[in-house]
């Protein structure tokens, strides 16, 4: 290699690393960027539909574990003025609430008011067109939010 080439070669392998670092950040097509990628779907499904949905799609029904996600997911429920499925549910122990994914448990602040098991069968949580969080009936046909990480398994390596 001539020494004019070398000159080139530190150059290349910077804009290569940016790129990738780029690339890492990506979220695919229609899903929406906030550090995490989320999916705010246009059609409805149960609740156990848009897990299955999610998964399929290559992520999970949408879990929040920051009061920076809660005020994204809320904020974007209320500007699209639909309810949403998250990935929260009691079907194991009745005002327990955990999420579906993690397992974690759902901390009660995040609720805008107490669950209300209304009509004793509301086990999984949705977000309202207003923005609070509310338990409903998991049959119910709502919107619904995926969440995922962004790209990168493709880029390792
Ligand atoms: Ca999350
Ligand atoms: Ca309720």
């Amino acid at each position: 290699m001539s020494a004019m080439t070398w000159c080139f070669v530190p150059f290349l392998v910077l804009t290569a690393v940016h790129f990738n670092v780029l690339v890492l950040a990506d979220c695919p097509n229609g899903w929406i960027k906030h550090q995490q990628c989320y999916l705010f779907s246009h059609d409805k499904l149960s609740w156990t539909g848009a897990i299955v949905m999610c998964k399929l799609l290559g992520g999970y029904l949408a879990e929040v574990q920051t009061d920076d996600e809660k005020t994204f997911l809320d904020t974007t429920a209320h500007q699209e003025n639909k309810n949403y499925w998250i990935g929260a549910h009691d079907s194991v122990q009745e005002g327990s609430f955990v999420w579906a994914t993690s397992r974690e448990p759902v901390h009660i602040e995040h609720f805008g008011r107490t669950p209300d098991n209304s009509h004793g069968n509301e086990g999984c949580i949705e977000i309202y067109a207003n923005g609070d969080w509310n338990d409903n009936n998991c049959m119910t046909s709502f919107n619904y939010i995926c969440e995922r990480s962004p790209e990168s398994e493709q880029l390792i390596g």
